[in-house]
């Protein structure tokens, strides 16, 4: 995302390649959410550690219509192979090359793992992962995910929206933004060591943007415990923002009342604001944002799809930033 520039993903690999265990997972994932006992399924995630980079060959059969109830949550747009979704990944704690992640986060450790919710609420409390998994039902969502690289892929999640967990913890009336932490553990992050970005890295959302359900806290892909190099156990995703404000393996999620300052905000202020919403009309200062390579279509012929507003997410969360100069909160 810095200076580095965007090397492309270069394996001839066909794009329709899922390993079997992890459509036969998605399978009996979507079977059980039919019969209202996902949460079950998923808590039993919890007693294993997370895969990392799996690849055992099998065909992905054509997926079954959609599980969300929420507005938007449902892109008829076609998931990215999960090789991809799992082999070209940002989490520059596991170093700034896209296959790093898939290549070191197998050394973190996911379990046991806690959550601790803090700061403006009534309701303090540190949750265990196995609580996370049975708070709320799981569903899938397949949202667009789209870099400020440049670059976008269309992932299958499972989670629910992070809403569940805020009102459960109750903001008091000072809570305005929430800060999200993710892990920083040395021995098994090597790229801690660099000064890519001050550590742990630190994201944030404003209180509304936080409650909006198409936020979401996601455990799983493709019907999977969450790959360790996509932020296994638990991560957010915030489809109309760049992918950066997704934080992945969150330990504290803090509710504050004033604006954080986030872990790239403090590295290039000039690029990365604190909204960072998805904006094809609001140029990086060191590339265009009005297109986008979504990554599984490369080709001789490759065309670059237009990058829409809001990541095409405008209908649902367009009001949260009505009369807002989105130039100036780029
Ligand atoms: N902790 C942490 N979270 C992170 C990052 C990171 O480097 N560290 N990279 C972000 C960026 S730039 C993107 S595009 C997405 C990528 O998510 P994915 O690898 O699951 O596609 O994760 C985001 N979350
Ligand atoms: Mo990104």
């Amino acid at each position: 995302m810095p200076s580095r520039k965007d090397r492309g993903f270069e394996h001839p690999i066909p794009s329709e390649i899922t390993p079997r265990a992890v459509y036969e997972g998605r399978r009996e994932l979507l079977r059980r959410m039919a019969a209202g006992s996902a949460g079950a399924a998923l808590a039993a995630w919890a007693g294993r550690d997370a895969l990392a980079g799996v690849a055992r060959p099998g065909k992905l059969a054509p997926l079954p219509g959609g599980s969300s109830t929420v507005p938007g949550a449902m892109t008829m747009d076609r998931p990215t192979a999960y090789e991809h979704v799992t082999g070209y990944n940002n989490f520059y704690e596991f170093g700034t090359d896209k296959d790093d992640p898939a290549r070191h986060a197998g050394a973190l450790r996911t379990q046991p793992w806690s959550v601790i919710v803090e700061g403006e609420v009534h309701k303090p409390r540190t949750y265990a992962l196995e609580d996370l998994l049975r708070l709320a039902p799981m569903e899938e969502r397949i949202y667009r995910l789209r870099c400020v690289e440049g670059w976008s892929m269309v992932v299958p999640w499972v989670g629910y929206s992070l809403a569940e967990l805020i009102r459960r913890v109750e903001p008091t009336g000072n809570a305005r933004y929430v800060e999200f932490h993710t892990v920083a553990d040395k021995t098994s992050m090597p790229g801690l060591a660099s000064r890519v970005l001050l550590w742990p890295y630190v994201e944030g959302l404003r209180l509304d943007e936080a409650l909006h359900p198409l936020t979401l806290l996601a455990f799983g892909l493709y019907g999977e415990v969450l790959p360790k190099q996509n932020g296994a156990p638990v991560r957010l995703v915030v489809p109309w923002k760049y992918g950066f404000k997704s934080g992945k393996s969150v330990v504290r999620i803090r509710f504050v009342e004033k604006q954080p300052t986030t872990a790239w905000m403090a590295a290039a202020p000039h690029e990365y604001g604190f909204y960072s919403n998805v904006n094809p009309h609001v140029d990086h200062p060191r590339w265009s944002q009005a297109t986008e390579r979504r990554i599984g279509e490369n080709g001789l012929f490759q065309r670059k799809r237009p990058t829409l507003m809001f990541n095409g997410y405008e209908a649902q969360v367009g009001q949260l930033y009505a009369g807002m100069d989105l130039r100036k909160h780029y």
